[in-house]
């Protein structure tokens, strides 16, 4: 008996020799690297690897970014005394810290955050012009630029963290740590620091498109996937036909939600689902501590908080407690 299943591919179509790609206009670069077929990566998507372009901005963003790895590596290594063994096993732990608030915007000595400052300058010039490659590369295609500005909305959020509400609060210690780990003790502390982010209605907005957009994608994938018998995937000749792949999904979601998105509109939904996570995330995070000291209070002086009773006796904190409660 025949067995349909597409939820991993199974097939590779190679061509008999790798194919080079279009012919780029005269100011374009080379493409490098010999192109070769992979299986492994054929399971995924496409078998054939290269070749790349690369072009000064990819050159320059690599090197940046490389810089910026180094300078992070080294300070983690030189934190635990030049121990390679150490380095490994305490990797997920290890930070490059901001300075401390005493230096406010100013650049402090190396060794109290100037590293970091130096690292997030070519972290930040490595993604900008990674950036940059993303919407030129597009326009030598021919291309709409529509990747080019969902990564700028990341890139957003990004800056608002590191560089922007650092410069608004007025001090680089506001910002994120480099580590893996310590990262996320930052975003629990900030959350703590600032009342409960929970409160912070962008950041509800921001959860809302990180959601949606997980749905969406998970509803599109599968409706393609179970199209795949008629040719699903062929996007564009089905938006016109009748009788296609692309009618039965409409028709699918038409009957188990009376309503559907077709087959060009169901993307515009993913790339603003997609593209407003992080830039609601940005405006949430620029607000906290430069307009809202404490989302919580906030939230009980519009109502939409309980006000917990005052409690009259006096509390230990628990956190200051000696012996058996610790
Ligand atoms: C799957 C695409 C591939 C990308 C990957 C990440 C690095 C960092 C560098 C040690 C989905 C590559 C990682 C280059 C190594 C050094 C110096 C994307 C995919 C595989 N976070 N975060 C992670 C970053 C922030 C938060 C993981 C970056 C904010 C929480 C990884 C940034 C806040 C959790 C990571 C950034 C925050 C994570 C997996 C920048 C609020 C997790 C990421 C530049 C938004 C999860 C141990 C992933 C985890 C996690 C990277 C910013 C919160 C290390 C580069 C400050 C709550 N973050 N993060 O798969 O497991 O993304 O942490 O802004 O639970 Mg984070
Ligand atoms: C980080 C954009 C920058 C990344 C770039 C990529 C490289 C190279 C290398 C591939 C992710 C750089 C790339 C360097 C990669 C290779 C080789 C995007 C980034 C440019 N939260 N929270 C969010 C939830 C709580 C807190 C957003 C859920 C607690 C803080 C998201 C919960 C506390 C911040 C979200 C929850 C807290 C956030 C992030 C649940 C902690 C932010 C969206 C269920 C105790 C950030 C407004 C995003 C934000 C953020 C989800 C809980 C703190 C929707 C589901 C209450 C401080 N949280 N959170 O796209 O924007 O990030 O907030 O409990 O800053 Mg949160």
């Amino acid at each position: 008996m025949a067995e349909y299943q597409n939820i991993f591919t199974r097939i590779q179509v190679r061509p008999p020799v790798p194919y080079p790609g279009v012919p780029l206009p005269p100011d374009n670069d080379a493409r490098d690297g010999k192109p070769r077929f992979v299986h492994l990566f054929g399971r995924l998507g496409d078998a054939q690897v290269g070749p790349i372009y690369l072009g000064y901005t990819g050159i320059l963003s690599l090197l940046c970014g490389f810089i910026a790895i180094e300078i992070i590596g080294l300070n983690m290594l030189a934190s635990v005394n030049w121990n390679p063994v150490q380095f490994i096993r305490q990797l997920f732990w290890l930070a490059l810290e901001p300075p401390p608030p005493q230096y406010g915007l100013r650049f402090p000595p190396m060794r109290e955050g100037g590293w970091w400052l130096v690292a997030g300058f070519f972290l930040t010039l490595s993604i900008l012009l990674w950036w940059v490659r993303t919407y030129r590369r597009a326009r030598q295609l021919g291309m709409g630029t529509h990747v080019a500005w969902a990564f700028a909305a990341a890139i957003w959020l990004y800056l608002v963290l590191g560089f922007i509400r650092p410069i608004a609060m007025g001090s680089w210690s506001e910002a994120v740590p480099f580590g893996i780990f310590p990262h996320l003790d930052w975003t629990a502390a900030f959350s703590i620091r600032y009342g409960n982010l929970f409160y912070n209605p962008f950041h509800a907005l921001s959860i809302v498109f990180l959601y949606g957009a997980t749905l969406l994608f998970a509803m599109h994938g599968a409706t393609i996937l179970a199209l795949g018998r008629y040719g699903g995937e062929r996007e564009i000749e089905l938006t016109l036909d009748r009788g296609t792949a692309a009618e039965r999904g409409g028709l699918f979601w038409r009957w188990t939600m009376g309503f559907n998105a077709t087959f060009e509109s169901i993307h515009r939904w993913a790339w603003w689902f997609a593209v407003l996570c992080p830039i609601t995330g940005g405006i949430g995070i620029l607000l906290t501590g430069t307009v809202v000291d404490n989302w919580y209070l906030w939230a009980v002086d519009r109502h939409f908080a309980p006000a917990y009773p005052q409690l009259w006796a006096p509390v230990a904190d628990p956190a200051l407690t000696q012996g058996a409660p610790r």
